[in-house]
């Protein structure tokens, strides 16, 4: 039997049409889409000085794996023209995956190259506001335990919260 896997993707870009970027992850998932939160305007988060960037948080499912879903993300950055740059710098459209549920259950591995869940979402407003939005009872599993995304969001502090702003309803 095929596994459903649930996935939260974490979706940003603060060059070029940043707003044209996040609608073609939308439409690359198609029927895999299960729900996309509002867009919202945040400012950079990781001490490069950029633009603000656009951010969203979408939850799909289909029959991938963790890698897969990682492939999925990779080609929606290189159909972007994405070039790898400055970390946590610039881009075209950055498409990171946050948590993965295989047949309901949380996907924890510490792969280098996909750590699982994503290991700073706790800490990114940018992350959590979107994904508050789009599931008020989502929970992220953390080293310390599962923790309500409403009660992370909440206990970053004011001014890592104070610029994310939702500039566009789901
Ligand atoms: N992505 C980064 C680095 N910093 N800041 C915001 N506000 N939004 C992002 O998507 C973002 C970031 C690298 O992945
Ligand atoms: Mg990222
Ligand atoms: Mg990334």
């Amino acid at each position: 039997m095929t596994s459903t896997s649930r996935v939260v993707l974490s979706v940003g870009s603060n060059l070029g049409d940043s707003r044209a970027r996040l609608a073609e992850v939308v439409d690359a998932l198609g029927d895999r889409l299960v729900a996309a939160s509002g867009v919202f305007r945040t400012p950079p988060w990781g001490g490069v000085e950029q633009d603000d960037f656009l951010n969203q948080t979408l939850i799909a499912e289909a029959a991938l794996t963790p890698r897969e879903w990682l492939g999925f993300c990779r080609e929606r950055e290189a159909a972007a023209e994405r070039v790898r740059e400055v970390r946590w710098g610039p881009r075209s459209l950055d498409v990171d995956v946050v948590s993965v549920q295989v047949d309901g259950v949380e996907v924890v591995d510490d792969d280098p190259e996909l750590t699982l869940p994503h290991p700073r979402a706790a800490l990114r407003a940018f992350v959590l506001a979107p994904w508050l939005d789009v599931d008020p009872e989502a929970e992220l599993w953390t080293p310390d335990g599962v923790r309500r995304v409403v009660d992370l969001l909440a206990g970053l502090a004011p001014d890592e919260r104070s610029g994310v702003v939702r500039v566009e309803d789901s």
